[in-house]
């Protein structure tokens, strides 16, 4: 089959959806522009395993872990730059960078965290505007000698002090870049802190933490915007963590803080989706950082699961396409990295156009007047409309691989590049 006849076909099924969802009220040309100005914030993290360019750099901490050792992972800058730039390169529209503290460009000098500033993200800001790529920022807790358990919300002065300073310069940076770039950059604050086995100064960490919350936040930074992320647990820290939702989402509430909700934090029956309607109402903004939990908050690469399709709809049906910011958060060593970003993304990018594409102001009619067989029948029916015919022109529209000729592309970098390492 050629290139030609592909795109034809590709177009001819995309006008066959057009008509399709044109009779369920639903503009596709319309959907396919708010997928253009529908922007990922890629985590650079996926390309190492969170190992970062520190000189200094220990094993990676803080109760999370990349597993499997698949070769071909960027050793360097250098690389992780030339894996994001491939990838990009097969994901349709354009999407943000969300770099760590760690993966600054320190040329081999050993900069410890509490002495952190802009300059070592100068070639990074120069690099986004070079690559029309906007940054957004991460402080770093873990791995480092001074993570232990307990960071922020460290009883010893000096240990949290250090991670206060660390932690107020990666905001001065997260400024510095939003100034360059023109738009703000979203620093997203988690730390690991936590207790392997039964604790009793819970009050005492908490208040801690606020505190230094409180401290950190204090300076207005006009050009960056906070958000703050909890979990449930870590390894190493499984019963008790300083940072849980219920902190996190009060202390948002109260400060009028941006909260990220991390889709593989939570309880293995909790909805994540539940989340958005109901803090939506209270934090100014959200943060995504979408992942896959597999038993365990394992990070496992983002796919079209149900969980992941819910967070989407429930954005789209609370109107708040505008007040999410969309990051992703999953780090699998055992695969192809670069194939790991494309699937991701791709799949974040699938469940917001099937989100896009739900008849919703129909099915609120009909849910609005009682009548709850034609909502679910509805609403099954839409799970098997022609979305997809939608994605693919999208694709084409963006002249990036459409379905799984990414596949190819991405063996082809493996032979040539990443393979080589
Ligand atoms: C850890 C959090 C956090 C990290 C990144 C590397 O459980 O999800 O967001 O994954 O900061
Ligand atoms: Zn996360």
């Amino acid at each position: 089959m050629t290139i030609t006849m592909k795109s034809e076909q590709i177009t001819k099924a995309y006008e066959l959806a057009k008509a399709r969802y044109a009779d369920l009220g639903i503009d596709t040309e319309n959907v396919i522009n708010q997928l253009q100005d529908f922007h990922l914030s890629m985590h650079c993290w996926q390309a190492d395993d969170v190992a970062g360019f520190e000189v200094q750099a220990g094993a990676l901490s803080g109760g999370i872990q990349s597993t499997g050792n698949y070769p071909g992972k960027a050793r360097n800058i250098d690389e992780l730059r030339a894996d994001v730039l491939k990838a990009k390169s097969l994901i349709p529209g354009n999407h943000r960078l969300n770099l760590h503290e760690i993966y600054g460009d320190f040329k081999g000098k050993v900069v410890d965290r509490d002495e952190v500033d802009i300059t070592y993200f100068q070639s990074w800001i120069d690099w986004g505007k070079e690559y029309n790529t906007k940054l957004d920022f991460n402080s770093t807790s873990f791995s480092h000698p001074k993570s232990g358990n307990l960071s922020l919300s460290n009883p010893d002065d000096s240990i949290r002090n250090f991670w206060i300073e660390h932690t107020k310069r990666c905001r001065d940076i997260a400024n510095a870049i939003g100034e360059a770039q023109g738009d703000p950059c979203i620093m997203n604050l988690w730390v690991h802190d936590g207790c392997k086995d039964q604790s009793v100064n819970h009050f005492l960490y908490r208040h801690y933490l606020k505190d230094s919350l409180d401290q950190i936040f204090a300076k207005p930074q006009p050009m960056m915007k906070d958000c703050i992320e909890g979990k449930v647990f870590g390894i190493g820290l499984e019963s008790f963590t300083v940072g849980s939702h219920d902190f996190y989402t009060a202390y948002a509430a109260k400060n009028n803080i941006i909260l990220t909700i991390d889709t593989g934090h939570y309880h293995p029956t909790e909805s994540p989706a539940d989340k958005v309607s109901a803090v939506l109402q209270f934090v100014p903004e959200l943060m995504l950082h979408v992942s896959r939990p597999v038993r365990w908050d394992s990070d496992h690469v983002t796919i079209m699961d149900d969980p992941t399709q819910e967070l989407f709809s429930e954005i789209v049906r609370a109107n708040a396409m505008d007040r999410v910011h969309y990051g992703l958060d999953f780090f699998d060593g055992s695969i192809n990295r670069i194939g790991a970003y494309v699937i991701g993304s791709r799949a974040a990018q699938k469940c917001m156009t099937r989100a896009l594409l739900e008849p919703t102001a129909q099915l609120s009619r009909y849910e609005l007047e009682g009548k709850g067989f034609q909502v679910l029948g509805l609403l099954e029916e839409a799970k098997a409309l022609p979305w997809n015919a939608v994605y693919d022109e999208f694709c084409q529209r963006n002249d990036v691989p459409v379905g799984a000729d990414f596949i190819a592309a991405i063996e082809q970098y493996e032979r040539d590049v990443t393979s080589k390492r």
